[in-house]
């Protein structure tokens, strides 16, 4: 006799699942003890959010999803935010929870939520696992997931029917493409929820304020006919801008350098893809959405006289630039939402490049964002007025030079992910983790134990703010239990910066965004790590290669002042 908790652990691991995250209560421990005797790990962490937001980097990194499992009630409840960082951050996730059965009486209310209704919206699939629906649903929940737009989708399962004889008969051959197909014309578009971004733009705008585009239906192209019209276009442009972002696939990786190097066309990237080209070529303009320094990449989006958003995803921008600028959109997929701009047809990427490389390159440019580029730059080194501990720059100049170039970086949220996010020189396709569409703190830490888990063999390092790291240090002890050492640099101000310098911006009187330090390094300590204070870059380069060289984690606690973020936003 098979049990659903059996089938559920057999199917999870027949499709490649090698590790479940979680954090267990009594109607799991069925399922965990299946998934142990299927030969699939169970990595346990110390909050529900976490090992959501780790298993959702482990799984992309993999190319699956990451699956997380809780018990029911609260263990359910905290799956919110990885569930929506899943869905905004296009990380596919399945989250399986515990759930009170249907059968029990509706006086039972005791940790009884209206769990799918919470999750249907941010989810692409929802279902209950029972001895009937098991082995159609686990395929087709994995299927939802990995159907771009990744994403996340949510099952439930209640202790009792984890016991009970499987009764269905497996579909005979449902395989991924057949699941991904059914999912397709199952998942309700959510496009109509979304309207067309009319708010004024925060200082983006070009003088003609140019039309907003809306989002409407999609249709597929011919990518032969696209990359035609494309090279068309780029023989009169004097000023193209290239901007990749969330919605490419990383298989496409070499032919989007190739592209983009052979012709030497001036590129920007969204965080979410940083490292999908050589950030220190000559042709790389900056980091688009809302980093450090955005101010000048909005003015070099605004200078470009052909705007190309390749897998550009609006979902990592918070301006409106995107509505407003033409772009000349180059999409394979919808972006998160099911949104596809107005009048857009999806091509497929692959064969849009092959076929435009056949081209030759139909211009030549002479590094038409120089000047921007220049700025970019200047404002990284611009000391002037600086308060003397170290400077956010220095922290990535002593890092960048001793870390090797797959070395997978993680940040957290707040001003430290606008510096890394822009100034971050990333060489290689995906080893930069940021939680942008969401933008929720408490992602650094647990990203990073995801990324090393994924990637056993690439050094992580993890930056994260004193406010996030306090949110969830306690990973930590995590992060050694389970092999997955990685640095950790904490930028220490005693403070929210990112929410002190926009109190400042709205003219407002200072008022709770600063706190007492907790000791960075105890808090290492207190978790099994090696921690380090300091003010100097080459004691901070000496022990963050040390530690990589080990292979051991490190924290590393660097005072810096959040009035230095000033000049660099
Ligand atoms: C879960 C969550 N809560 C609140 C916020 C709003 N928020 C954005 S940045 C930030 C400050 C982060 O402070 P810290 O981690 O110390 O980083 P710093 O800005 O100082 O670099 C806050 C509170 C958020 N993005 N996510």
């Amino acid at each position: 006799m098979t049990t659903v908790a059996a089938a559920t652990a057999k199917l999870l691991a027949n499709a490649g699942i090698e590790r479940v995250f979680g954090l267990p209560g009594g109607e799991v421990l069925v399922l965990m003890d299946e998934l142990r005797r299927a030969g699939v790990d169970f990595v346990l962490m110390r909050h529900e959010a976490n090992a959501g937001i780790a298993a959702a980097v482990y799984g992309k990194l993999r190319g699956q999803p990451g699956v997380v499992l809780t018990t029911l009630g609260p263990g359910a409840a905290n799956l919110m935010l990885p569930l929506s960082s899943s869905y905004l951050d296009q990380e596919p996730l399945l989250a399986i929870s515990a759930q009170l059965p249907d059968d029990f009486p509706p006086s039972h209310t005791h940790q009884l939520l209206p769990l799918h209704d919470a999750y249907r919206p941010v989810t692409k699939y929802v279902g209950t696992i029972t001895s009937q629906t098991v082995d159609e649903v686990i395929p087709r929940a994995l299927a939802a997931c990995m159907e771009r737009p990744f994403g996340a989708a949510y099952l439930t399962l209640s202790a009792r029917e984890a016991l009970k004889p499987v009764t269905s008969v497996a579909p005979a051959a449902t395989t991924a493409a057949q699941a991904v197909h059914s999912v397709a014309q199952s998942v309700p578009t959510v496009a109509q929820g979304f309207s067309p971004a009319t708010a004024a733009l925060k200082g983006c705008a070009t003088e003609e304020g140019r039309a907003t585009e809306g989002f409407g239906t999609h249709r597929r192209g011919d990518p032969r006919q696209k990359a035609v019209e494309l090279a068309g276009l780029l023989q009169t442009a004097r000023r193209p801008l290239v901007v990749i972002g969330l919605g490419i696939d990383l298989s496409n990786a070499q032919r989007i350098r190739r592209w983009v190097n052979e012709w030497d066309l001036p590129v920007a990237v969204t965080p979410k893809v940083k490292g999908i080209v050589d950030e220190t070529a000559a042709n790389f303009v900056g980091v688009v959405s809302g980093m450090a320094a955005d101010e000048v990449m909005c003015e070099a989006l605004n200078a470009a006289d052909l705007l190309i958003g390749f897998g550009l995803d609006p979902v990592e921008v918070d301006k409106t630039w995107h509505a407003e600028l033409p772009i000349h959109w180059i999409l394979e997929a919808p972006n998160v939402g099911g949104l596809v701009p107005h009048g857009t047809e999806l091509v497929d990427h692959a064969q849009f490049l092959d076929a435009l490389l056949a081209h030759q390159a139909p211009s030549t440019w002479h590094g038409p964002f120089g000047a921007f580029q220049e700025r970019r730059r200047a404002k990284l080194n611009d000391r002037s007025g600086a308060s003397g501990v170290m400077w956010p720059g220095d922290i990535i100049s002593a890092l960048a030079a001793v870390l090797p170039p797959e070395t997978i970086v993680t940040t957290d949220v707040g001003s430290h992910k606008y510096l890394f996010g822009q100034y971050w020189p990333s060489l290689q396709p995906e080893t930069f983790w940021m939680s942008n569409g969401l933008s929720g703190m408490g992602y650094g830490l647990s990203a990073a134990i995801g990324a090393k888990l994924a990637r056993p063999d690439a050094p992580v390092l993890a930056a994260v703010g004193d406010g996030g790291f306090s949110m969830n240090a306690q990973e930590l002890e995590t992060a050694e239990r389970v092999g997955a050492p990685f640095v950790t640099v904490v930028l220490e101000d005693s403070s929210y910066s990112l929410i002190k310098l926009s109190q400042e911006g709205k003219k407002l009187e200072p008022y709770r965004v600063d706190f007492e330090p907790i000791d960075t390094v105890k808090m290492a300590e207190a978790c099994g790590v090696e921690g380090l204070r300091t003010s100097n870059p080459d004691e901070l380069a000496t022990a963050a290669k040390r530690a990589v060289a080990r292979r051991r984690s490190l924290v590393v606690g660097i005072p810096v002042s959040y009035a230095d973020y000033r000049r660099l936003f």
